[in-house]
């Protein structure tokens, strides 16, 4: 489990609005019309509590705080509990939370008190991240790379086939990427058939992953990745967009589903 490090959160707010500024020169719309537009859902004053959790390995520095900025980045109301754990979900609840949000080292979910939506981060990453690629005004094809079929990077390739684009994937893990072949009807993409993209979704632990070859101009990486998963030189080099941010677009796309 790929997790996070007060240093990735480091000035979440700039994080924020540049890469709000990159899926609005991308798509013409900001992260909050992307999601409505993908859920169908608009905010209505949920009150949103944040509680920190401290199994496995513990309360990450900023990771409540960068939660705490995420929420009312979006518009929300939002506290961060006084106290972590189960002391902390009943103190979300008496103080009027109608969303909770919490994360220990596998799962990071929201949970609406108020119509039981519940939602995970990292199918809610993966299909936010393929939303913003797939709204590409300047698209060249329909043909979008995908490189990484894990827990963010399957359902994020589900839903660019699911809205008719034609998926190449790639994973190191070839039973992964058979998985994904056979269940979504992708196709395996392989170097020795190289291709250019102009849409690339990227969900690995590794930095380096897209290869020069795969960049057309005009190339959108949309990357919750972590580390970068192109070379600044490449991406100087190619003057290439990428929309990559550690935390608050998933977690935008989690309230969103839930409301
Ligand atoms: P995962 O481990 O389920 O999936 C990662 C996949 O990448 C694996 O299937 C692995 O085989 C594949 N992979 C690794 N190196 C590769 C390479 N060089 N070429 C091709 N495939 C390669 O991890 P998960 O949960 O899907 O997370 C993926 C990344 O997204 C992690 O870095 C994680 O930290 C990050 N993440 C970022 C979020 C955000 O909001 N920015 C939210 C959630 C996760
Ligand atoms: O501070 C806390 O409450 C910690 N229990 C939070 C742990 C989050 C662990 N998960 C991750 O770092 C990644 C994030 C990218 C979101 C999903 N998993
Ligand atoms: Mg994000």
């Amino acid at each position: 489990m790929a997790l996070l490090t007060s240093e990735d959160l480091k000035n979440i707010n700039r994080q924020l609005e540049e890469a709000d500024s990159a899926v609005r020169r991308v798509t013409g719309l900001d992260i909050k019309e992307v999601c409505r537009a993908l859920y169908g859902t608009s905010p209505s004053c949920e009150k949103i509590g944040i509680v920190p959790v401290t199994s496995g390995n513990g309360i990450i520095g900023n990771f409540s705080a960068s939660l705490h900025a995420i929420t009312q980045y979006f518009g929300f109301e939002s506290f961060v509990t006084d106290m972590p754990d189960v002391s902390g979900y009943y103190e979300a609840v008496k103080k009027g939370a109608e969303i909770i949000l919490m994360a220990d080292d596998h799962t990071f979910l929201a949970h609406n008190l108020k119509n039981g939506k519940i939602a995970n981060n990292q199918p809610c990453t993966g299909i936010i991240y393929a939303e913003i690629a797939s709204r590409h005004l300047k698209a060249d094809s329909k043909d979008v790379l995908v490189i990484g079929l894990g827990k963010v990077g399957f359902p994020g390739a589900a839903h660019f086939a699911n809205k008719g684009f034609n998926v190449y994937g790639y994973d190191a893990d070839k039973v992964l990427l058979e998985k994904a072949v056979s269940n979504l009807g992708i196709i395996p993409f392989t170097p020795s058939s190289p291709r250019k993209f102009s849409m690339i979704f990227e969900a690995t632990p590794c930095a380096n992953t897209i290869p020069e070859f795969v960049i057309s101009k005009n190339c959108v990486i949309s990357t919750p990745g972590i580390p970068c998963a192109i070379s600044d030189e490449l991406r100087k080099k190619y003057d290439v967009e990428i929309v990559m941010e550690p935390l608050g677009i998933g977690t935008v796309s989690m309230l969103y589903s839930v409301l």
